[in-house]
């Protein structure tokens, strides 16, 4: 390559929303949220019938909190719709389409105008930004591309952060560490268990994955835990950040990381405006700092606005900090439709998780099996060892382990712990819970 320039000379100027005070946010969702319930009534006939039938109007809304009095959205009016009919606008004006396959049912479809396609990548670069990636960096991105959001979402942030985008998708892990390897990228974005997939593998070939030139990973689109940050930074000497979204709010961009303080992703509030909704009451609205469903308005979407959407994602809201004018998320705890209740005891595979990566024998490579023999629910942590772990270390382990669960959880369950590159490895999304109990 002719001519290298210092790379940190290169301009990385803040959007001005982003520095906006909490105020100035707020008056800007008053003024966005008004157009968008009148753009979703006026031009989306789904919408106009269900709020008919509920006796509301987009004039009602006089103020953000007038906003609870509006139905939720749920996938499933999406399925209802399949595939364009809660689109807002004529199909030509429709740049470009993506879909969640979703485990059950219909996928899910969304649409995105041009300046829909815009206002995301401005957001997508706003995150990365936040978590460290610098313009004139390069960038591996090993989120799928496709349908799915994750890959051309991220893809479109990083262009226009200014990096070098290196647009590996998801999958061909051999493939992944030669170009790491080759391009010497500066940060990687995928998923939380890709980027272990990964590092195993990397190890697996005597290779030592803090050996690379990756300063930052961008991980989302799956739950994870603080252990599973600190286990992913120490495995490759870096700073991983969290990225959020969904493909029915816009996709990766929602939320992002500050590398700096890693204390929950920012919302970026002059696009969406969040709510959190007790999980045992819908009808009520939690202030922030509760714990609840995490719930949506988009406020500047114009092929799919979106109010009120459900996103089944268990979280709390926190004041801004990096971005004060923006609230931030805590972690996923889990999603609603990923609860274990075993025999009564709710529990998540996030609380797993971080139990399992407090033993020092056990890896992070973990499944959930739920089976129901004698009509009684049971459920098996079946959890790789670690490379150098002894016989007693593991015997030891197993017992750590289910002490941990009864005491912290409340239930008890079996644990099964197996040989190293036994279970399935992530390739993007990784599913964990494996339900037999009807099978
Ligand atoms: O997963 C978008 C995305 C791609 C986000 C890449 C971040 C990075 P969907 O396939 O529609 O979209 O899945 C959305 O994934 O409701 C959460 O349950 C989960 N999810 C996404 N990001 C996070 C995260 C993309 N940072 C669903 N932490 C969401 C926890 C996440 N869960």
């Amino acid at each position: 390559m002719s001519q290298n320039i210092d790379r940190d000379s290169l301009p990385n100027p803040l959007d001005a929303e982003e520095t906006m005070s909490r105020d100035q946010i707020e008056s800007i969702q008053l003024t966005r949220l008004k157009e968008t319930l009148h753009l979703a009534y006026d031009k989306v006939p789904y919408y106009k019938e269900k709020y008919d039938a509920a006796g509301v109007h987009p004039n009602d809304l006089k103020e953000l909190d007038d906003l609870k009095i509006f139905p939720f959205t749920e996938k499933e009016d999406l399925r209802k719709t399949y595939p364009f009919g809660m689109f807002a606008v004529p199909q030509h004006e429709v740049a470009r389409i993506h879909a969640s396959s979703g485990t059950t049912g219909r996928a899910t479809v969304v649409g995105y105008t041009q300046q829909d396609l815009d206002d995301w990548a401005k957001l997508g670069a706003r995150c990365l930004r936040l978590s460290g990636v610098k313009p004139g960096w390069k960038v591996h991105n090993a989120y799928g591309y496709g349908l799915f959001t994750g890959g051309m979402g991220a893809h479109a942030a990083a262009e226009r952060l200014g990096t070098t985008v290196i647009p590996m998708s998801g999958g061909q892990t051999e493939k992944q560490i030669t170009l790491i390897k080759d391009f010497a990228p500066d940060a990687i974005l995928c998923t939380p268990t890709y980027l272990l997939t990964i590092g195993d593998a990397m190890q697996r070939q005597g290779l030592d994955p803090r050996d690379t030139s990756l300063k930052v990973a961008v991980l989302g689109a799956e739950p994870w835990t603080e252990e599973m940050r600190h286990e992913l930074e120490e495995m490759f000497g870096i700073d991983a950040c969290d990225i959020y979204g969904l493909s029915e709010v816009m996709g990766p961009g929602v939320a992002g990381e500050s590398r700096e303080r890693k204390d929950g992703s920012h919302i970026w509030e002059d696009h969406f405006r969040p709510e959190i909704l007790d999980a045992y009451d819908e009808t009520k609205v939690l202030p922030d700092g509760e714990h609840g469903e995490l719930v949506f308005t988009s406020l500047t979407k114009q092929a799919l606005p979106i109010i009120r959407y459900r996103t089944h994602d268990l979280t709390r809201l926190m004041p801004g900090t990096a971005r004060p004018g923006h609230r931030r998320m805590g972690r996923i705890t889990g999603r609603s439709d990923d609860m274990i209740i075993l025999r009564g005891v709710n529990l998540f595979p996030s609380q797993i998780e971080e139990l399992i990566l407090k033993v020092p024998a056990l890896s992070a490579h973990f499944q959930l099996v739920l089976t129901r023999p004698d009509r009684m629910d049971q459920l098996a942590v079946k959890v790789e060892r670690r490379p150098d772990a002894s016989a007693e270390d593991v015997a030891n382990a197993a017992k750590t382990l289910a002490k941990l669960i009864k005491i912290h959880v409340g239930s008890s369950c079996a644990i099964d712990v197996v040989d190293p590159e036994t279970l399935e490895r992530s390739m993007g999304k990784l599913k964990r819970i494996f339900d037999l109990r009807n099978s």
